[in-house]
């Protein structure tokens, strides 16, 4: 089954969004199968936002980062990589559509509240970066009939 990385960013988690956010997952049918509140250390930060270390905001990102904790969430589902990415919004919460966690919550992009992996071979790096796999669940809920034909 399709995972994806998501993480609840250090202003999600300040203002109380962790509830909302898993939430909204929740009820669209998707499974938690792995969950930490926890701090970033700078080297994890670094590693994960890799892909962006020659942009100008990289150290600014990272500093926002490490700076309170966020919640790391591994979540499942039938096509969950790009059905998170939606429900999260686009990058800039002032282009995101209402309906979504960034246009709903968000007005700035330097402070867009969550993480989301923008595909399947992302999901996976990122999994791995930031979980041991015995931290992981493998489980299944019983109302699985109920979501998949
Ligand atoms: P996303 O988080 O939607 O995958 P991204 O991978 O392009 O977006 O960028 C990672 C994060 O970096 C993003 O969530 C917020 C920050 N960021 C991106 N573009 C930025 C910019 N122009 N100014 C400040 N922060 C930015
Ligand atoms: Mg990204």
């Amino acid at each position: 089954m399709e995972r994806t990385f998501l993480m609840i960013k250090p202003d999600g988690v300040q203002r109380n969004l962790i509830g909302e956010v898993i939430k909204r997952l929740e009820n669209k049918g998707f499974t938690l199968v792995g969950l930490k509140l926890m701090s970033v250390s700078q080297e994890l930060a670094e590693k994960h936002y890799d892909v962006h270390k020659e942009r100008p905001f990289f150290g600014s990102l990272v500093d926002f980062i490490i700076s309170s904790p966020v919640v790391a969430m591994v979540w499942e589902g039938e096509g969950v990589v790009a059905s998170a990415r939606k429900i999260i919004g686009a990058t800039d919460p002032l282009s995101a559509e209402p309906g979504t966690i960034r246009g709903d919550y968000g007005v700035s992009i330097g402070r867009n509240l969550i993480h989301g992996s923008d595909a399947i071979e992302t999901a996976q790096r990122e999994i791995s970066l930031w979980f041991k796999e015995e931290e992981l669940c493998h489980w299944q809920t019983t109302i699985t009939p109920w979501l998949y034909e």
